[in-house]
């Protein structure tokens, strides 16, 4: 196996999606000119657990139809992102490597979600556009590409895998912004040499893979007889739906089970507003009730209804759905997933990172409810569960990359008067025309209100429930 891809983020995602797919394309057609270059970005761990074992790992399937344990052999390399960037750049640059592909979550694009370009103010994009070994991923990539055009190393495809919609084109947008924001000797030849040899294909991607605790190591080892300290576990369904868009090659993908398809944005739109808007909705109210995990949230009826109606009198009319995508079953199957209880996806980890996802799973609904001149109530709620969130976890609880930023927009008194108000004037989510919308602040207060109230019942005559149920 010769290597083709550069992955950035090789976190449990990328190990139970990705690879999986490019391991099963190498197979099926017999070319196996892209193994995969993992980089880990900021945490060295999952190199230091894949180095020794040659990059082989275990997906553990777990539900209904669960496969046996798997090992996938895709990884022909690991680097420490953090501790060799030098490395990366030069295996992006290097003649072989024909794809980058990225899952570095949302906030890895340091981005300004209202403009949606680079954030120049970022004190690491700042550190690495002043011309250290890049840290950052987009860093990384600019100056990989930089050499690829000094050296005549061909044009290379980087392919974004993250839950951001347009990520393909985003992605091309940061790369641009980071290059444009280089001395000008250095940006006007790579700007030039960008159009010919770098394309940015969108995807969706789609498989729930929870964080690997001990546990599961455990049970590995129990049934495989050796320790995989790599080891992923993942629900039995997967997607990746891609724009056919490549600069120099690529897997058959397609005969792993990949779509390739002319409509990602509305792949990606449905796929954001519907499973990923339930999925924090689910998270956040899973919280403030005290439920560990996504399937223990979903089974509360409560919750599991708060979350059906806002997809179907919400999310579903106000996207476009991509040909050929029955919106009603995508929701029940969305539903049907979380409720998988062998799966234990924490409430705490989906609800990780919120600042980075309320305004790409949410906020579109609410805008096109109200344009549409009805109320979002549902949507809302979702919304003001991410508040309360928020709001009473400890500082150093909160977990996700604006917790000091939130904080300082937090008042001391905590309550819904208060809290609504300022959270609305958090402009990294809020743009202004929504946090002065009226029914908006409306919506958000009488459900703050109940959830601080009632909350921590999901049912009863005085829960949360018994609102959702008269809502
Ligand atoms: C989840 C996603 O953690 C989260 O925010 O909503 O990681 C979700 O599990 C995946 O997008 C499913 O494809």
């Amino acid at each position: 196996m010769q290597p083709g891809i550069v992955h950035l983020g090789l976190g449990a995602f990328a190990r139970a999606h990705t690879a999986v797919y490019t391991e099963d394309a190498m197979l099926a057609a017999g070319d196996f000119e892209w193994g995969i270059v993992g980089v880990t970005q900021r945490s060295d761990t999952v190199a230091r657990q894949l180095a020794p074992q040659d990059g082989l790992f275990t997906v553990v399937e777990r539900g209904e139809a669960a496969g046996p344990l798997r090992v996938v052999s895709s990884i022909v390399d690991v680097i420490s992102g953090r501790d060799n960037p030098d490395l990366v750049v030069e295996r992006i640059a290097a003649p072989a490597t024909r794809i980058v592909t990225l899952t570095i979550t949302e906030k890895g694009y340091r981005f300004d979600p209202q403009t949606r370009t680079l954030d120049l103010k970022d004190p690491e994009i700042q550190a690495d556009l002043a011309g250290r070994a890049p840290h950052t991923a987009i860093g990384q990539i600019v100056r990989g590409l930089q050499q690829r055009s000094l050296t005549g190393a061909g044009p290379v495809t980087v392919v974004s895998c993250d839950n951001l919609p347009g990520n393909g084109e985003l992605t091309g947008t940061l790369v641009r912004n980071f290059a444009g924001a280089l001395p000008a000797p250095e940006s006007e030849p790579l700007l030039a040499w960008l159009p010919g040899n770098a394309t940015f294909p969108s995807t969706m991607v789609d498989r729930m893979v929870p964080a690997t605790t001990p546990g599961d190591l455990d049970g590995v080892e129990h049934e495989l007889g050796l320790r995989d300290e790599a080891a992923v576990v993942a629900e039995t369904f997967k997607q990746w739906v891609i724009e056919d868009n490549f600069a120099a090659g690529r897997p058959r993908w397609e005969d792993a089970g990949a779509v390739f398809s002319s409509d990602v944005a509305n792949w990606e739109a449905a796929k954001l507003r519907l499973l990923n808007a339930s999925h924090s909705m689910l998270a956040y109210l899973g919280l403030a009730a005290g439920k560990e995990t996504i399937s223990d949230a979903v089974a509360a009826d409560s919750f599991r209804s708060a979350c059906r109606r806002m997809l179907l009198q919400e999310a579903l009319p106000s996207i476009t759905l991509p040909a050929g995508l029955d919106g009603e079953q995508y929701c029940d199957e969305v539903l049907r997933r979380f409720a998988n209880p062998a799966l234990g996806h924490t409430t705490a980890k989906v609800g990780s990172d919120g600042s980075q996802k309320i305004g790409l799973r949410l906020l579109p609904t609410i805008r096109g409810i109200f344009d549409a001149g009805r109320a979002p109530a549902w949507a809302a709620l979702a919304v003001a569960a991410w508040m309360h969130h928020v709001a009473t976890t400890p500082e150093a609880d909160l977990d996700d990359p604006l917790t000091a930023e939130l904080n300082a927009t937090l008042p001391a008194r905590r309550d819904a008067d208060t809290v609504v108000p300022a959270l609305l004037g958090f402009r990294p989510i809020f743009e202004q025309d929504l946090a002065e919308h009226g029914g908006f602040r409306k919506l958000l207060l009488d459900w703050y209100r109940i959830i601080e109230t009632n909350g921590t019942i999901d049912n009863g005559p005085d829960g949360l429930g018994n609102e959702i149920n008269h809502g």
